[in-house]
């Protein structure tokens, strides 16, 4: 049976860009697992399957629902365990966790001050009377005061990825010599910004870039089906 996956989107539908949701189409694909993605705008999320979710990605398993892009990994590894592993067992979920709160307060972070304006940009006039509202009390400063520290936030990335960059000097993916659901932690953020803004962050021959191009060719290409943003 094919699994429903709400995602999300701005003004267009094809491009959609949260890197929860990402990490989640990844999950899917490592399972080996059919289903249909249904685009949401922010502001239509609260009416999805009766209100059963204030966030995406949310996931229609039957007559089970998840949201979480975590708990979605989790989930899927414990209800379809035949297929690839996502964690490579206890332990793996366990440095997955740490992956993802790395990831949250490491490269989310700076990634937001980046993007922040250019994902405003693709929503509609509805969303982002929404989006403008919702996060600037969250973060306390009008959108574009966030955005005006963004390009010293690219450095600042960049460095802290250092972690990663010498991993992947040991083996290919953060999973070793295969791809986990830690690699799709990370890939989500940098495929948040590879959908939703034009701006360069890491130099070509960045091993973090050339690792982001193995993802990006991983199930047929499908972190490509949705273009980069021009
Ligand atoms: N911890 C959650 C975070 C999900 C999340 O924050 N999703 C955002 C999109 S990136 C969302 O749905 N936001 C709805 C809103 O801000 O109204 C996960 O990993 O799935």
């Amino acid at each position: 049976m094919t699994l429903k996956l709400y995602t999300l989107c701005g003004a267009d539908t094809a491009r959609h860009f949260s890197p929860h949701v990402w990490k989640t189409v990844m999950s899917l694909h490592h399972k080996g697992l059919d289903f249909e993605e249904c685009p949401t705008p922010f502001t239509a999320i609260p009416e999805i399957e009766g209100g059963a979710t204030k966030t995406v990605p949310l996931l229609v398993d039957g007559d089970t629902m998840i949201v979480d892009s975590f708990a979605i990994a989790e989930y899927l590894e414990e209800t379809y365990p035949d297929a690839p592993s996502l964690f490579g067992g206890a332990g793996g979920v366990a440095a997955a966790r740490f992956v993802e709160r790395w990831s949250l307060t490491h490269m989310y972070v700076p990634l937001r001050s980046i993007i922040i304006m250019d994902i405003f940009n693709r929503l509609s006039e509805k969303d982002q009377a929404y989006f403008r509202s919702t996060r600037e009390v969250r973060f306390g400063k009008p959108l574009e005061e966030l955005a005006a520290g963004g390009a010293a936030q690219i450095d600042a990335l960049s460095a802290n990825l250092e972690p990663m960059r010498q991993t992947l000097s040991f083996h290919p993916f953060l999973g070793g010599e295969a791809p986990l659901f830690s690699d799709y932690i990370v890939f989500g953020g940098l495929q948040w910004a590879r959908v939703i803004s034009p701006i360069k962050l890491l130099a070509d021959d960045d091993p973090v870039s050339a690792w982001f191009e193995r993802c990006l060719d991983l199930f047929e290409g499908a972190g490509r089906k949705v273009p980069a943003a021009a």
